[in-house]
């Protein structure tokens, strides 16, 4: 007993220079639909985010919610289906894609974090214009690419101590369309907006593999394309390396993939000397 206690004090102390790293750092945190889990998963999440706050860390959430919207999409009896890793939005689609997203999946994150006494406002890339879209390609109607960026309201919501959590619904440039884009993509423009220190995509595989199959822990942009050239990394991660490279590209620091089952999983990203997951930075 005494033991895990003193293991408990060093632990904190161990954190004391990563903590003060991080004070002031802005952490845009990708929480993608196949992460949420249950309801333990979602609290235990939220405890993460809320202690990231309560240490000086500025997280914004940015959420997906995939199956959720295939679970309603069945219920109504709406058919959708995925070209490169995005789905097709025609007009009855994309309203399942903003009530779900918009609707349950951002509040419950919302209530989680409450749930854990933090402070959480949700709101889409509708609000406050924060992402303006175009169409991402006609292929997939709906779809949208973020073109404009209005990140100020997340500057407002930092410095009044409460955590962002957005649902990665875009808005058109006439403000009327409706746009569903990829969460992943929606994370990164706006940790690229925000020039974030980190961005940290939760998922639910360990990280980036190399050729043996083991996870590769640091890399940089170069060290990526060269193992997607080379068709190391493939299929399902590419979305992913392709928005880190973007968002490097627009000046985010360091974007981590990490594995969201994992317990703690951002705090012992950012709050360890262990890391967790696969770093990409210059
Ligand atoms: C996604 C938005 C939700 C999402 C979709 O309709 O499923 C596009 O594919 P996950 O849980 O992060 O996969 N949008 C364009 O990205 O959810």
């Amino acid at each position: 007993m005494t033991r895990d206690w003193i293991a408990t004090a060093r632990t904190l102390s161990e954190a004391l220079p990563y903590l003060q790293r991080y004070t002031g750092a802005i952490v845009v945190v990708k929480f993608g639909g196949n992460a949420m889990g249950d309801d333990d998963a979602m609290a235990q999440f939220a405890r993460d985010v809320v202690l990231m706050r309560q240490v000086g860390v500025n997280p914004v959430v940015v959420h997906g919610g995939g199956p959720m919207i295939n679970d309603l999409l069945g219920r109504l009896d709406i058919q959708s289906h995925f070209v490169r890793g995005k789905r097709v939005t025609d007009e009855a689609v994309v309203e399942v894609v903003e009530m779900v997203l918009t609707g349950r999946v951002n509040k419950r994150i919302v209530q989680a974090i409450m749930g854990e006494g933090g402070r959480a406002v949700g709101l889409s890339g509708k609000d406050d214009n924060l992402m303006v879209c175009e169409a991402d390609d006609p292929e997939l109607g709906f779809v949208g690419k973020p073109v404009e960026m209005n990140v100020q309201a997340l500057h407002d919501l930092f410095a009044a101590g409460i955590i962002p959590v957005v649902a990665p619904v875009g808005t058109g440039r006439d403000g009327q369309d409706t746009y569903n884009v990829n969460g992943d993509t929606a994370a990164g423009a706006i940790a690229g907006a925000l020039k974030a220190d980190r961005l940290l995509l939760l998922t639910d595989v360990a990280g980036v593999k190399n050729a043996a199959g083991d996870v590769v822990t640091e890399m940089t942009p170069e060290d990526v394309k060269r193992m997607t050239a080379e068709g190391v990394i493939a299929g399902g991660m590419i979305p992913k390396t392709e928005t880190a490279l973007k968002a490097i590209d627009e000046g985010v620091r360091g974007v981590v993939i990490i594995d969201g089952r994992v317990e703690n999983a951002c705090l012992l990203e950012l709050f360890t000397e262990h890391g967790s997951g696969s770093m990409i930075r210059p």
